[in-house]
């Protein structure tokens, strides 16, 4: 590059000095001698945020006065992880700022590890939404995500004698210097009540008389595209009482009733549901759906357009982005507004309605569906339950017209279940209105539109589409791996941050001996940094050069956590009985990271399991610390990052058909893990373009896994048949792992896996052990597997998030990235 880059060429580092120490005395009140670590931290946050801050209000001037079309990402969870380092990286300040704070005295690592990271997600979902708005803005694709600003994130995870025991998330104890409240454009959110007949007279039309109103205060965040003068936002409500509501309370003269009400009304934004597989139905979560996603449209349509804005001509302007079926009553809103309060005919409105949402699916678990009763629905959202009747009546004429005398058809189709009880499938509502539907992986969307959305595909085959997801670079790459990412650079330039497809030009490198050699000594280099890391966060101590065998994702049976123990357990089991010589085995750390979800007992259960049988095995010596377990605590973004850049092997063992696409299976292959995967979601593509000779493949295919099923699958017969599975099982049911305890957690696993065993781990058991035999031959010979891991790096590119979010552009959104002034 010969164009200095955007920083260097407005700052320096005396000015940077300037500004950081200024916000040390101007913005926390002390000089440099008295400032302790957080007003460090937060001096150095502002003074990057001030860098960024210029090119977002011109980002904003210029998204304004273009009119161009916006892609709007509405998602109750975005999961950002830290702010401070992503955003010195996109400003281009990461030199800048070391060297200002070097020459200050100031320790740089220090100030990062006191940023605690904005948990506001589950785990995939939110953070590829996370991931999908870095992207947007380094794509210069006008676009703003819209959420929730949870008070308390995803729980913090602690372990007490081995079981998870959840506490708060006070993420926000300290302040958050990212955010920016704006209270001055606070909107109104209603609620309850019922509808009366419209005077306007326009088809369709009822007036809703709601009966209470919470405020959703907007905080806003900079989304920093990468190094190209762009940033973008993200717009976060938090819940308040209105004044209002406080009035009418303060009227019947109950001062204390007055105040509890305002908590009632804040508790809308207080906590993020730490559910993410089975719906709870909880109102709240209703609640929490409707405010953000009312708020979110209000603020599109009234401040973001002109006033004066035809609104027929919406679907050029916008699309609204469903990611999953959380914002789906986004639909019923919009025909609410154009109807009820616009005054136009139904018709005109669900033909613009239909233009402007497109639906992203997550999952493919029946379970995970979101369904709200009609009873819950209606009492909370009465106008909208009435809008969801007439879509789907209409909607219903339409497949009675294309399927005739299909009643049964049409009861499966239908948007309203009548089974267990009268419920609206948001699924369903999601896949009529929008004008596409996606998956998120190719098999994934092959499976939605040949078995869950099915009678759909059938009847709109044109509004199924798959994008396969991505994942940052910027992130997992450049900042997590400085190490690889200097390694790449050297070689192939920098161009590759961008266009991850440049990686390609490694392929040949795979192959030049001087080159593996670096890239093992990094490995190396990151394996002992994150040993460094869990001692200091965990206590925990590993080998600094075993190989790091690492599982980390969300505890859902479908994963199958329970597999990966069963490995550890057959092969402690084969040790100890004699059958296997302690000198054949391979050195490894198996790391666990894995949160579960609190009212999900089985999940809890294997947790307690996993810690069981780690504590065992970390303190028996025979084992002269060959095998090792390691399950930190509240495994978040902030510890991906340190993890993933030193991991060997990658563990993406669910069964076939049940991951919809897997994300972290991206960000290990790409810093060059190996991958042990089943035939599933986006292993299958990380497979084909690494090729068979650099991925461990095992287990059934999704249709074997249906089509065993179908047949009736029956585990105790594995159990019976495979004297290793037996053994392991055995040894597990036995106690040695649990101080003789044989019940409980034990006699649960136990009991489950071999006599439902839902997720077919013993029917895979066999092909696992056998592919992790082969993880032990290859990882044996170390040129071979540096090979092997560096065509990983060179051959996966196609994860970025920005081929992603081209995808959406091109399949999806038709909006079009552009340019502006550098
Ligand atoms: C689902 C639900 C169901 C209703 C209750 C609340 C709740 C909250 C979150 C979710 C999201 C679960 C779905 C999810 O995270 N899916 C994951 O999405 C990733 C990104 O597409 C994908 O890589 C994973 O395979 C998929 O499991």
């Amino acid at each position: 590059e010969n164009t200095p880059p955007v920083a260097a060429r407005e700052h320096t580092v005396e000015s940077f000095t300037r500004e950081f120490l200024r916000e040390l005395n101007f913005g926390q009140g002390v000089d440099l001698d008295r400032a302790s670590a957080n007003d460090k931290y937060l001096a150095l946050s502002r003074t990057v945020r001030h860098y960024l801050t210029t090119r977002w209000l011109e980002t904003l001037r210029n998204q304004y006065r273009d009119q161009a079309k916006t892609v709007a990402y509405l998602s109750a969870e975005f999961l950002l992880g830290p702010q401070l380092e992503n955003a010195m990286l996109a400003a281009d300040l990461d030199e800048i700022a070391n060297e200002s704070l070097r020459a200050l005295g100031v320790d740089l690592d220090e100030l990062r590890a006191l940023e605690i990271e904005p948990g506001l997600g589950n785990g995939g979902l939110g953070r590829l939404a996370a991931c999908f708005i870095d992207s947007l803005a380094t794509l210069n694709v006008p676009s703003v995500g819209y959420g929730i600003r949870y008070e308390y994130g995803i729980f913090r995870q602690t372990f007490e004698d081995g079981a998870q025991v959840e506490k708060p998330d006070t993420w926000l104890r300290l302040g958050s210097p990212w955010e920016l409240p704006h209270p001055e454009h606070a909107v109104e959110v209603s609620f309850g009540g019922h509808t009366v007949e419209a005077e306007g007279g326009n088809d369709g039309a009822r007036t809703w008389v709601p009966d209470w109103r919470v405020a959703a205060v907007p905080y806003n965040y900079m989304v920093p595209g990468y190094r190209n003068g762009r940033v973008n936002t993200l717009r976060l409500w938090s819940a308040r009482a209105t004044h209002e509501f406080d009035l009418q309370i303060f009227n019947a003269g109950d001062y204390a009733e007055a105040v509890r009400a305002r908590t009632f009304a804040e508790n809308i934004s207080k906590v993020l549901y730490p559910e993410d597989s089975t719906p709870q139905g909880k109102e709240l979560r209703l609640q929490q759906q409707y405010f953000f996603v009312a708020a979110s449209l209000r603020d599109f349509l009234e401040t973001v357009l002109p006033a004066d804005f035809d609104l027929h001509r919406l679907p050029d302007r916008i699309t609204w982005q469903l990611n999953d079926t959380h914002p789906v009553i986004a639909v019923p809103e919009l025909m609410r507004i154009l109807v009820d309060e616009r005054g136009w005919d139904w018709a005109d409105a669900w033909a613009v309605t239909q233009k402007v949402f497109a639906y992203t699916c997550h999952t493919l678990l029946p379970e995970a569906l979101e369904v709200w009763s009609v009873d819950l629905l209606g009492r909370l959202l009465p106008r909208h339950l009435e809008i969801i009747y007439r879509i789907n009546e209409e909607f219903i004429e339409e497949v009675r017209a294309a399927f005739p005398g299909d009643e049964l058809r049409v009861r499966r189709m239908s948007i309203i279940a009548e089974q267990p009880e009268r419920a609206v499938r948001m699924a369903h509502l999601a896949t009529v209105a929008g004008f596409k539907v996606n998956g998120v992986a190719e098999l994934h969307s092959q499976l939605l539109a040949d078995k869950v959305l099915h009678d759909f595909a059938q009847m709109w085959p044109g509004k199924f589409t798959n994008v396969t997801n991505g994942v940052t670079p910027r992130r997992f790459v450049r900042l997590a791996n400085p190490g690889l990412s200097g390694l790449i650079t050297e070689a192939i330039g920098d161009g590759w941050i961008t266009d991850l497809e440049q990686l390609r030009g490694l392929e040949p490198l795979a192959d030049d001996a001087e080159f593996r050699r670096r890239f093992r000594e990094i490995k190396a280099a990151n394996k002992r940094h994150f040993a460094d890391v869990l001692l200091a966060r965990d206590g925990i101590e590993i080998a600094g050069d075993a190989m790091v065998d690492a599982m980390v994702k969300r505890l859902h049976e479908y994963k199958r956590q329970s597999l990966k123990l069963l490995h550890i357990v057959s092969l402690y089991e084969g040790i100890t009985s004699g059958r296997i010589p302690l000198d054949a085995v391979t050195p490894r750390t198996f790391v666990f990271g894995a949160k579960a979800a609190p009212g999900y007992v089985r999940a809890k259960e294997t947790i307690a399991l996993i810690n069981a049988v780690g504590a065992t095995i970390n303190a028996d010596a025979s084992l002269q610390g060959r095998l090792k377990v390691a399950f930190p605590a509240n495994y978040n973004v902030t510890l991906a990052e340190d993890l993933v850049p030193a991991a060997d092997l990658s563990e993406q063992i669910s069964l076939a058909g049940k991951e919809a696409s897997g994300t972290g299976n991206m960000k290990f292959a790409l810093n060059g893990a190996l991958t042990v995967g089943t035939d599933d979601g986006a292993n299958v593509e990380i497979r084909k373009l690494v090729g068979d000779e650099n991925f461990f493949l095992f287990g059934m295919t999704e249709p074997e896994a249906a089509d065993l099923s179908a047949r009736g699958y029956d585990p105790g017969a594995y159990y019976e048949s495979d004297p290793q599975l037996k053994a392991a099982l055995d040894l597990l049911a036995s106690g040695v792992f649990t101080g003789g305890e044989r019940g409980g957690a034990v006699a649960s696993i136990f009991a489950s896996l071999t006599e439902r065993d839902r997720f077919m781990a013993l029917a895979d058991f066999r092909s696992y052990m056998d592919a992790q035999s082969r993880v032990d031959a290859a990882y044996a010979d170390h040129e071979a597997w540096s090979r092997s891991a560096v065509l990983n790096v060179a051959r996966t590119g196609f994860f970025s998030s920005d081929r992603s979010i081209q995808d959406y552009l091109d399949r999806i959104w038709g909006a079009r990235p552009v340019t502006q002034n550098r």
